[in-house]
């Protein structure tokens, strides 16, 4: 099964890679200068919901993921970019090659500085005197510009395949690089009202609403607004959520996150990625330093948003704006096993409307041959073959020839 790729794009400074190091808990720079970053960071994340084996009451057996204290973790991929400035589409900053990778992700963090701590350059400067909301739509536009480009840039093939394939085709060769599915450029085409339009025919301003639209469609995002924990970033993030009506924006403290997730290891807390609350172990142990920092995000992390927003980030992304649901097989529906007689062994991470058939495909690709039908394991219903799998269904294939 592929695992999902998230990129995190953004302006420079405004806390990406802090994000990416609270969610892979890897060491990359972090730096209160523009374009720290100058590679791509690539490192495992998770995605967490509450596990099953809390409501059963069993002792679970994870192999494809992780349990901590009755949460499931599934791995997925997260990217770190170097920060984006206005003109990165022509290569500034540090040149479009980056949103390359970018757009080689299935979906995207956006994060902004709340707090509008960075100026236009990205340098950092009193809270409140940059203005988040216009840095988040210079770097959009950057990514539309970047998807113009390439469409525009390929006009001739994109009109000689056309003559063959037809018009999604034509565009999919062009896009399937960048992770654009030709259902997305069907969705698009259809949105824009460019779908029996012919591609010599689109005006300048129709091409550019198309890469608009094909950003939206094959990139689903949430905008992270980070810093929530520095003077003015609450008013920042209500503007924003108030005036971006058809994106999420989660508030984050990412630099709170890290350092949680860092006094964990250590021993010094007990805190759990996403959870709502902390606990300081040896209260004894913390020197001064420690005491404060974690004091300061009691008050202005956990009182103000109730969490760090970096996992519950990650969660909304893939879970609800994404679509995706965590699925349980299992083959013994009485121990909720595997054939060795692992509890709760796996979960899988499903696409949005999937059905039985995709579950048995997933688990071997042999297997939709031989689904007869499936069983909810909490109630002992039958279930169809196409029936559509909900979030933290807990599922028993019955198969017309056992698997040795
Ligand atoms: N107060 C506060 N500062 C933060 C937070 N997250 C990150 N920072 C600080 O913001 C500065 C920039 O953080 P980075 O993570 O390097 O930012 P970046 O977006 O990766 O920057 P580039 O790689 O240069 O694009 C650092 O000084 C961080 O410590 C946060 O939640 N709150
Ligand atoms: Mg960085």
């Amino acid at each position: 099964m592929t695992s999902i790729r998230i990129g995190i794009v953004g302006k420079t400074n405004t806390g990406k890679t802090t994000f990416f190091n609270a969610a892979t808990l890897l060491d990359a720079e972090v730096q209160p200068y523009p374009f720290t970053t100058k590679e791509p960071n690539i490192g495992v994340a998770h995605v967490s919901s509450p596990c099953v084996c809390g409501e059963f009451n069993v002792d679970d057996d994870p192999r494809n993921s992780l349990c901590i204290n009755k949460m499931r973790f599934y791995p997925i991929t997260l990217i770190d970019l170097p920060g984006l400035i206005k003109g990165a589409h022509q290569g500034k900053g540090l040149g479009n090659q980056f949103l390359t990778v970018a757009a080689q992700s299935d979906a995207l963090l956006h994060v902004v500085d709340a707090s509008g701590s960075i100026d236009a350059e990205g340098n950092i400067v009193e809270p409140g005197y940059g203005d988040p909301l216009s840095d988040y739509y210079d770097i959009e536009e950057e990514l539309v510009l970047w998807y113009h480009k390439i469409i525009e840039g390929n006009r001739t093939t994109i009109e000689k395949y056309e003559k063959t394939l037809g018009l999604v085709e034509a565009l999919y060769t062009v896009l399937s690089g960048i992770k654009v599915g030709s259902t997305h450029i069907e969705k698009a085409l259809k949105l824009t009202g460019l779908i029996d339009k012919p591609f010599k025919d689109w005006t300048m301003e129709e091409t550019r609403n198309f890469a608009y639209v094909i950003r939206d469609v094959s990139k689903p995002t949430v905008v992270v607004a980070n810093k929530i924990d520095l003077d003015e970033a609450e008013k920042n993030y209500l503007r924003l959520s108030n005036t971006l009506k058809d994106v999420v924006v989660i508030p984050s403290s990412a630099d709170s996150e890290l350092a949680l997730r860092r006094a964990q290891q250590k021993g010094l807390v007990e805190y759990i990625p996403g959870s709502e609350e902390f606990k300081v172990i040896k209260p004894d142990a913390l020197n001064d330093k420690q005491r404060r920092a974690l004091e300061y995000m009691e008050r202005f992390v956990f009182s103000k948003i109730m969490r760090t927003g970096v996992q519950f980030a990650l969660n909304t992304l893939v879970f609800k704006v994404m679509g995706y649901k965590f699925v349980y097989p299992v083959e013994d529906v009485e121990k909720l096993s595997d054939r060795r007689g692992r509890v709760l062994p796996d979960v899988f991470l499903l696409p949005r409307g999937a059905t039985l058939m995709d579950l048995a495909a997933h688990i071997h690709s042999d297997f939709p041959k031989y689904l007869l039908h499936g069983i909810d394991v909490r109630t002992g219903i039958r279930l169809p073959r196409d029936y559509v799998l909900h979030d933290r269904d807990v599922i028993h294939l019955v198969l017309a020839r056992r698997r040795r």
